[in-house]
């Protein structure tokens, strides 16, 4: 290009500067990958754990258990994958290979397989049965391997560590399609010959890295996506997707349980909160346990607490004997969907008008309300409060406030309330700290024409993508 070109080139991109009004901000700190904000978007993955243990009862097997304890009488993973597409989840993880070592796939580093068990004459693989299921139904595939092993008996040596490279290298290798997350469980207990394993974590990342570029890590300190810290379905009222992970390993080497399920503000590494919770008291299927199947009320709470404290839910809907959903789970999560659907059905924020102010066109409020996910008010730099006034299309009772940060630019926002205009006059109605990726306020029911979303804090200049109102009369908080 010669000069003159290139100075009128400078001129033009000038201009349209001009014309397209101010500068993005520039992102905030840690921020998530395209790959990471894709997966927190999906909300809601299902977990599924299998195995011997579905078989003898127990939640953690020994790895003693003879392979012919393993067979399922009906195995249809279409069934699994189907509930989990009706009930609006969009991925699903199984339990590949559970402590006891039992693979679920015909792992060539191990004899104790769906191979030597009598099921479809040693010849199934469960493994890929569910990832066709998932890609037949849309759902993404992810797996769950322990690398805990009470069955093989190089676990405790070195030797160990190659091995669980190798059986990685099987699932994650392309056999079984494209894995969206990985699971890694921190547990480190005895394998069989009394010894525990000194995990290689740098090396198990890096083959999942390499193998599955666009899959999340899960662990207790990522890479990918973080433990909340409790299995009880609940996020932290504060919730930050950045902690810090320097000097730490997943299971003992953790960070506290605390700092799981609130991250920290402003840390310098990505890796969202996962909710992993059973809808039974077991992570494995028992028929004493379906009178105890979770009440649509108690999945209510946790998706509050969970989705709606910018966490990702992943349900645990354990498979029984047959190799299929009890149709007590199946029932209770096709009721959670119909809960759902009633409660989020009408946004009562659509034709409503936002004012206050922004960084300038391309940011205004009203970006709040246009429903594309890359479309976002901001304010200036540097300036880290604001307050924001939404004239209801008409007066409206409600009782939930849903709120989106714009997380590619980072998580920001440390303050907020939110007031209403009832008859009485202004009155706050809920005082919270973080957003993140999707916050949704449980306010009492009021009766408005105006709210006022304030503010108060935020590390950098807030950009918020999402702003809707519903009223839920199903949940009984
Ligand atoms: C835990 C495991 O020890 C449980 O058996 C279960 O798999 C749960 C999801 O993670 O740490």
């Amino acid at each position: 290009m010669n000069r003159k070109a290139f100075l009128l080139s400078l001129l033009a991109a000038g201009l349209m500067a001009a014309a397209c009004g101010p500068k993005a901000p520039e992102p905030f700190g840690a921020c998530p990958t395209p790959d990471q904000v894709a997966w927190q978007r999906m909300e809601m993955n299902m977990f599924f754990h299998f195995g011997p243990n579905t078989f003898t009862g127990a939640e953690w097997g020994t790895g003693t258990e003879t392979e012919d304890i393993f067979n399922p009488t009906d195995l249809d993973c279409g069934q699994w994958a189907r509930t989990a597409r009706l009930a609006g989840f969009q991925g699903m993880i199984l339990t590949a290979k559970h402590h006891d070592g039992f693979c679920l796939w015909p792992s060539p580093e191990s004899r104790h397989t769906v191979a030597a068990s009598p099921w479809r004459d040693g010849k199934g693989d469960v493994l890929k049965d569910f990832s066709e299921a998932c890609a037949a139904e849309g759902m993404k595939c992810g797996v769950y391997i322990s690398p805990w092993d009470r069955n093989d008996p190089r676990y405790g040596s070195p030797e160990y560590n190659g091995a669980f490279v190798r059986t990685l290298e099987s699932v994650l290798g392309g056999t079984y399609g494209p894995i969206f997350e990985q699971w890694f469980d921190g547990a480190c207990g005895e394998g069989p010959n009394g010894k525990r394993q000194v995990y290689d974590w740098p090396l198990f990342n890096e083959t999942v890295h390499r193998l599955q570029p666009h899959a999340l890590i899960f662990s207790d300190v990522g890479t990918g996506c973080r433990w909340v810290g409790n299995e009880e379905g609940r996020a932290g009222r504060t919730n930050w997707s950045t902690l810090e992970v320097e000097g730490f390993t997943p299971g003992a080497g953790s960070p506290s349980v605390e700092v799981l399920n609130s991250g920290i503000p402003g840390a310098s590494f990505w890796a969202a909160a996962e909710t992993d919770v059973s809808i039974r008291p077991g992570w494995f299927w028992r028929a004493s346990e379906t009178p105890e199947v979770k009440s649509v009320q108690k999945l209510l709470q946790i998706y509050y607490e969970s989705v709606g404290r910018n966490s990702l839910l992943l349900l645990n809907v354990p498979p029984d004997t047959r190799g299929r959903l009890d149709p007590v789970d199946s029932l209770r999560l096709m009721e959670f969907r119909a809960a759902l659907d009633a409660i989020f059905a009408e946004d009562l924020a659509a034709g409503a008008q936002v004012s206050g102010p922004s960084r300038g066109r391309g940011f205004d409020p009203g970006r709040l309300l246009d429903g594309k996910y890359d479309s976002y008010w901001a304010m200036p730099d540097g300036q880290t409060t604001a307050s924001l006034e939404v004239s209801l299309d008409g007066e409206k009772t409600f009782n939930r406030v849903v709120l989106q940060e714009y997380i590619p630019l980072g998580q920001r926002v440390a303050a907020f309330h939110i007031d209403a205009l009832t008859p009485e006059g202004w009155q706050e109605i809920a005082r919270e700290t973080t957003i993140g990726c999707k916050r949704i306020v449980l306010t009492p029911t009021v009766t408005a024409q105006k709210i006022r979303l304030v503010i108060d804090e935020a590390l950098a200049c807030p950009t918020l993508n999402g702003l809707a109102i519903f009223n839920d009369t199903v949940y009984l908080q």
